[in-house]
Order: structure tokens, then sequence, then C-alpha cells
């Protein structure tokens, strides 16, 4: 592994005021900066608690995306939320934005002050990949009409995973990735990217696989974000083409050409299946299981 030998001062492309504090010599064993000077945030490289103060000063705000489109509201949403409410971004202010086909089967769950969820009526697509798809564009609507007056941030997450520990604000920035868990100690020549060269997703080679169930930043950079990965799903569209891992391979392209000024090491989203590794110290967020036979029929 990469042992980072920048100095301390270099490491401020993140625009993260806390982050003069990062240890990244406190874990040996991982990587914990990437090339272009941006932090991979991992357990033991920070103080929790010096997070949760600056942004608390700050007035930090979060908003949450997560879809929970047909059979997915019943099977995720509730132990999702449950989950969320224990461990994400504690103390600071955060509202939910709920996209769903069936608004009123969305649980009531009791929120902590200073918390809100708005729901968001979506239209159930046909195809699975389009559900997946059509999210960038339902988030940069959302952004500019709504939580761009809200929230100082965005972070956008599938509905199939459950928080187990602290994602707090050590995880925000101005354009946050992560780490996909199945493929961050795989060579390069490993990693998934789309290679059909007709699909706006194309890739040679990148910097690492980029896992789609999260992603935030700043609204700007978030709604940057969407719109540019809406543009190529529709292009492609136009083209007959579709991407490998459909937006998750244009989340992907996007990165690489737009380099993300803070990663989150698989700690941050981890799947059990893979059994024990030694460098994933904490967990933050779980995949739930998967019921494919039940869900992926409509
Ligand atoms: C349904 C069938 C196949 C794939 C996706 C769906 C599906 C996804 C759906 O029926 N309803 C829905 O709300 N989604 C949203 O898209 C969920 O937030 C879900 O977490 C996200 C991505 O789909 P996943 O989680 O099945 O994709 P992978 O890459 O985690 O397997
Ligand atoms: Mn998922």
């Amino acid at each position: 592994m990469d042992k980072c030998t920048l100095e301390r001062a270099e490491m401020l492309t993140s625009g993260n005021s806390a982050d003069a504090s990062l240890d990244l010599w406190s874990r040996n064993d991982v990587q914990t900066c990437t090339s272009w000077k941006a932090p991979i945030i991992w357990e033991g490289m920070f103080n929790p608690s010096h997070y949760d103060q600056i942004h608390r000063n700050e007035g930090s705000s979060v908003a949450l995306t997560v879809f929970a489109v047909g059979r997915y509201l019943d099977a995720y949403l509730e132990a999702f939320l449950t989950s969320s409410e224990q461990h994400f971004m504690s103390g600071l202010p955060v509202s939910y934005y709920v996209f769903t086909d069936t608004p009123e089967k969305v649980p009531n769950i009791k929120l902590a002050p200073n918390r809100r969820l708005t729901v968001v009526k979506v239209e159930r697509q046909a195809r699975w990949q389009d559900i997946s798809m059509m999210r960038m564009k339902a988030i940069s609507d959302v952004i500019e009409s709504d939580i761009r007056h809200h929230a100082t941030h965005v972070f956008c997450f599938d509905v199939d995973q459950v928080f187990t520990g602290r994602f707090g604000p050590e995880a925000l920035g101005d354009s946050v990735a992560l780490l996909h868990a199945h493929y961050y100690h795989l060579p390069k020549r490993l990693l998934t990217y789309d290679r059909n060269p007709k699909s706006k997703a194309f890739m040679k080679t990148g910097d690492f696989y980029y896992h789609a169930a999260v992603f935030g930043g700043s609204w700007r950079s978030v709604k940057a974000l969407t719109e540019a990965c809406d543009r190529s799903i529709k292009a492609d569209k136009e083209n007959g083409v579709e991407a490998l891992w459909h937006d998750e391979s244009h989340l992907n392209k996007y990165f690489w050409l737009h380099k993300p000024s803070r990663i989150l090491s698989p700690e941050f989203c981890w799947d059990t299946r893979i059994g024990y590794r030694r460098d994933i110290e904490v967990y933050r967020l779980l995949w739930a299981p998967k019921d494919y036979a039940n869900l992926r029929t409509s």
C-alpha cells in the first residue's frame, strides 16, 4: 500500500477545516490519501468529537436522499430510517428525502429534534435498471427546488442497507465517494469499469472503483454530479447503449474526470458476506441481505 508522505499543509484539497487534525499515519495498513491529496477516511484517523464540534460551529446541515420504490419500501425503508436516526450525523440537522411511488406506505418514524422527513412521489419504472438510473435526475431536481435552501450538504443512499455504527460529519466534504467493499483491494485491471467505447461511461482505467450506494458532497457538487450523470445516461439511451453497471458506471466516470475531494473507506458501507478483513476496524453501514427472487420480479 502507498505510504502517504504528504505534508499536512498540502492535505487541504478537501476544503474542510477539521482535516488539519486528520492523522494520516495512524493507519499504516491502508492508503489514507490519494495522489491528488484527498483524504481517505479510515477508523482511527480522526477525532470524532472534533468533527462534531467543527460542523456544529460551521452550521452544517445534511439532506439524505433515499429511494424506496415498489417492494423495496416494505423490505428496507423502516430499518434504514430507524438505524439512521441512531447513527447518521447525530447532533446535526438532517432532512430526509424519501422518493417513492407509494407515499402512503412510508412508515411514521419518530425523528430526533432538528430532523425532518419529506416524501417525494416518483413514477414506478418498468425496468429496474431505470429505477436505479432515474435517481440522478430526481435528486438534481429536488436539490434545485428544495435542498439548496435547506442544507449545506447532501448524501445519497441505497435503501438496502442498515447503519450499525457512527456515520458522522467526518464523512462530509465538497465531493465524497465511497470505496466499493468488493473492489477496494483488487488491482486496477480487475475493476469493472464500462468497457464499451460507445457508452459515455467508457473508461480505459481509473483511480478506484466507487460504489453508487453512497455518495455526497456540498449541494452544488452533488447537483453538478447528478446532472452530469443524468445527461450521460440520456445520451447512452439515444445511442442505444447501456453502461455495464448503469448509474454506477456513470458515477465512476464522473469521479474519474472530477476527482472527489474526500473518499470513504469501505468501513462506511460493508458487506459481511465478504467475511473477516483485518483492515475493516468498524462497521458503520452494512448491506442488508438480498432477496432477489422476491424483489426483482415485478
Ligand atoms: C429492483 C429490482 C432490481 C434492482 C433494483 C430495484 C429497485 C431499486 C427497486 O425496485 N426499488 C428501489 O427503490 N430501488 C432503489 O435503487 C433502492 O434505493 C435501491 O437500494 C437502489 C439500487 O438498487 P439495488 O440496491 O437493488 O442495487 P444494488 O447495486 O445494490 O444491487
Ligand atoms: Mn443496493
